[in-house]
């Protein structure tokens, strides 16, 4: 039987490869990083990239283009792969990351970086500014919307909390949140660092329209992307992405404290290997 279901997403899967292909070829230039993130958040950077948000390649800061927050500055190498694949920054760029003097460095930083439009290396204040950004051009009566992406460790900041509910309060229909869970944070899995469970119910009861979706599932991602673009109600939109880190290359999915992952240098083909092979599987 055909699932046509998945071939109409071809476009996209082909675009996750790629950002997670960006992603191990920066790793590869420093020998380490947040590679494990990247590849478990390439599935939402393609839906929101290729699906969802609009954008001018060649003109980061139109000003009638989506905004995209990256609030977790430390996944900065997957917005950096996203980035190269959407023609924002140049393809042979990769090469410079994390080098003095590069555009790409280690953490984001937004006045070095076209199209990354905060810096979020201090963690859990990305959604307070898509807040402000969302009501300030909702009082200028855009139509643009404003996707943020946070990691479930931010659920521990209160901040956070503050801006679910501010978004509530301010009607902010033009907001889409996505949170990664990948029940992973610096020191060990999220649940147990700080259990955020129910979260669906938490923020349906913060006023949000919620959707729940395996993040490594693009036609799940889409299918939540686009009910989140056509939920009637005045609501901010929260996506709650459960992700699988290392999703694409098995070796480092099994690999535990993958937090932040250092890979021998004879492994990065290895897992460029593997990503090609699940590619053609
Ligand atoms: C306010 C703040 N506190 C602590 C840190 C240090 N820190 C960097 S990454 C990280 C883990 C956060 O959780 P999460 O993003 O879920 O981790 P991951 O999924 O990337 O393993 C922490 C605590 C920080 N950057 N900012
Ligand atoms: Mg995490």
């Amino acid at each position: 039987m055909t699932d046509v279901s998945s071939g109409h997403n071809v476009h996209l899967r082909e675009r996750a490869y790629r950002i997670r292909r960006n992603a191990l070829k920066m790793g590869e230039v420093q020998g380490q990083g947040y590679i494990a993130q990247a590849l478990d958040i390439a599935d939402v950077l393609a839906v929101s990239y290729f699906h969802a948000m609009q954008y001018r390649a060649n003109d980061p800061e139109w000003e009638g283009r989506d905004r995209f927050l990256l609030s977790n500055g430390h996944y900065a190498i997957a917005l950096y792969a996203v980035l190269l694949e959407a023609g924002i920054l140049p393809p042979e760029e990769y090469d410079t990351y994390g080098s003095d003097d590069s555009r790409l460095p280690m953490s984001g930083m937004a006045r070095y970086t076209p199209g990354m439009e905060m810096s979020g290396g201090s963690l859990g204040l990305g959604l307070s500014i898509a807040v402000g950004i969302a009501l300030g051009l909702k009082r200028k009566q855009s139509p643009r919307r404003v996707f943020t992406l946070f990691s479930d460790g931010e659920l521990d900041e209160g901040s956070v909390w503050e801006a679910l509910q501010s978004a509530a309060h301010h009607r902010l229909d033009n907001l889409i949140a996505i949170v990664d869970i990948n029940n992973q944070q610096a020191d060990g899995p999220s649940t147990r660092i700080m259990g955020f469970e129910p979260l669906v119910e938490k923020l349906e009861a913060f006023g949000w329209f919620v959707r729940r979706v395996d993040g490594n599932d693009i036609d799940a991602v889409v299918a939540a992307f686009d009910a989140a673009r056509d939920c009637p109600e005045t609501k901010p939109r929260i996506i709650i992405a459960d992700t699988r880190m290392g999703c694409g290359v098995p070796f480092l999915e099994a690999r535990e404290k993958n937090h932040f992952i250092r890979v021998e240098p004879h492994e990065w083909q290895q897992a460029i290997e593997a990503l090609d092979a699940a590619r053609s599987a």
